[in-house]
């Protein structure tokens, strides 16, 4: 009876591990590296105390259709108009074709690497939340964003447990990561719809990140790849640090 009563629980916990308990049941995640610079030292003290105090599945304002506002698209430049790089020259082509050929690979720490088309991602169950998205300029938009869980898509390809972190790749060149716990938080998706239409060029067509408990330039546009690192990624010292964005920004 014992034995009956484990067995039942072992079952329990293995479900429950799929999504959730994927973070709980992981190693702490390490620290980003500093590079040697101050301000991301001072962030790092952010990051903790924000892992330590704050629930981790605690959501994000939502607002009503009523509060939608107009929403600026501002310092990205469309990857099609970027010349002589490989990448911006392949984001032009997938736009030509209105990106029929696109596809998103989700790779590296996972136990069934996918790539997904425009159709595949369809296919997940749709979220849509209505949020407010902070650009560290000063100004702040409402909208509404429809896509799929990321969650859905780690769990599909099935994360890895020595896994701590989701790098993204974009077609205007930004390498960034998340941990798991944004990564895996319900707010956090992958959209490919704004205000009931399709994502436009200008919002990071065909399909960008929403990170709603992050400042807005952690939302990366025009998405190119997915991998599920065991260490840490941002393009190095070499990436955004250099420019002052910090690497964690949560709101
Ligand atoms: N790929 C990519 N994503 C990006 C950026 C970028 O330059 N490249 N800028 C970020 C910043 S600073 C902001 S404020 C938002 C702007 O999103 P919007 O163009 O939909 O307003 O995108 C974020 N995502
Ligand atoms: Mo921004």
């Amino acid at each position: 009876m014992d034995t009956k009563l484990i067995t039942r629980r072992r079952a329990i916990a293995a479900g429950v591990a799929s999504l959730g308990g994927l973070i709980l049941a992981r190693r702490p995640t390490p620290l980003p590296p500093t590079y040697g610079s101050l301000l991301r030292a001072g962030d790092n003290l952010t990051y903790a105390a924000h892992r330590a105090l704050f629930p981790r599945g605690s959501l994000a304002r939502e607002y009503s259709a009523a509060e939608i506002t107009p929403f600026p698209a501002v310092g990205t430049i469309n990857p099609a108009t970027s010349v002589n790089n490989e990448v911006g020259d392949r984001y032009r082509e997938l736009q030509r074709h209105a990106f029929a050929e696109w596809r998103l690979p989700v790779e590296g720490r996972v136990g069934r690497p996918l790539s997904l088309s425009l159709a595949d991602l369809r296919r997940f169950r749709p979220r849509t939340q209505i949020t407010r998205h902070t650009c560290e300029e000063g100004w702040t938009a409402i909208a509404q964003w429809t896509g799929v869980p990321l969650a859905a898509v780690l769990d599909a390809a099935g994360v890895l447990p020595s896994a701590r972190f989701v790098v993204f790749h974009t077609y205007d060149g930004l390498v960034d990561c998340l941990d798991l716990v944004d990564a895996l938080h319900p707010q956090t998706i992958l959209a490919c719809g704004m205000n009931g239409r399709e994502l436009p060029v200008a919002h990071g067509a065909p399909l960008r990140l929403r990170v709603e408990r992050q400042i807005g330039y952690k939302s990366h546009k025009y998405l190119r790849r997915i991998v599920v690192a065991d260490d840490f990624d941002d393009g190095g010292a070499e990436g955004d640090i250099r420019n002052g964005w910090a690497w964690y920004t949560g709101i």
